[in-house]
């Protein structure tokens, strides 16, 4: 399976920031593995007018589980596709939080994304309270089994293991600690779709950067990354990408 370097802009970009999506692509032409960015949605387009032709996929960061209709700034996962996106982000804990996004919200995203020929990257991840109670597999369990799209297979799903306590403060698991969420996620997924469980792409996120890059992808069952504050500079985000 090719690994995936997926970044994460959140909310940050204008048009200038484009800059830095041509010097990336420009860096690498032909990387060895798979290179999607996620801008914020009123970059989707132009993001993907920039990549066209080139190695690099554009995605979303979020969409609404209908596909359309009067829900007032809400973009759905056909609007996303017609805007040039291949994949698109649900359920990350920044929405979980900031906008109380259940599992069950998280999985009817993730079936509207398979439905409108998308690929879901569904993220999970226990709070430091929870790790610090011992509950991080059953939270992450849970999650998994709440979050997990129907249809999802190797070619729809992309799974993000973010540990909210790791997300933006420079903290990151230790690679036992990756290790073992990573493998109980392969785990359960076979557990719920079988052998097509082995294609899809574990991503770990929180905290990645250049120089923690090569020894969290050497660990087993991580099969990419999911990038935010190191995705906003080509030179750094392209380190990453280097070291899949
Ligand atoms: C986790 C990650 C990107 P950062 O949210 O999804 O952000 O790399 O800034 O911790």
């Amino acid at each position: 399976m090719k690994k995936l370097a997926a970044g994460n802009w959140k909310m940050n970009g204008t048009a200038a920031a484009l800059d830095e999506v041509r010097a990336l692509i420009a860096a690498h032409p032909a990387p060895g593995c798979e290179m999607l960015l996620c801008p914020p949605a009123t970059l989707v387009a132009r993001m993907a007018e920039a990549a066209h032709g080139s190695a690099l996929l554009v995605g979303g960061q979020d969409c609404h589980p209908k596909a359309s209709g009067a829900h007032t700034g809400d973009i759905s996962a056909d609007m996303l596709k017609d805007a040039g996106a291949s994949h698109v982000i649900v359920g990350h804990s920044e929405r979980r939080a900031d906008h109380g996004e259940t599992d069950a919200l998280v999985r009817a995203k993730a079936e509207a994304a398979i439905a409108a020929g998308l690929v879901a990257v569904v993220c999970i991840g226990e709070t430091e309270a929870e790790r610090d109670a011992g509950q991080t597999l059953a939270v992450i369990g849970g999650q998994l089994d709440g979050s997990l799209p129907a249809g999802a297979n190797a070619r729809t799903l992309v799974v993000a293991y973010e540990p909210v306590w790791a997300i933006g403060t420079g903290r990151t698991p230790t690679l036992a600690e990756i290790a073992e969420v990573h493998a109980f996620l392969r785990d359960r997924l076979r557990g719920r779709i079988g052998a097509e469980a082995d294609g899809v792409r574990l991503l770990y996120g929180g905290s990645v950067k250049p120089s923690n890059a090569a020894e969290i992808f050497a660990v087993p069952h991580v099969d990419g990354a999911l990038v935010g504050g190191a995705s906003l500079k080509a030179a750094d985000f392209g380190a990453i990408v280097a070291a899949l």
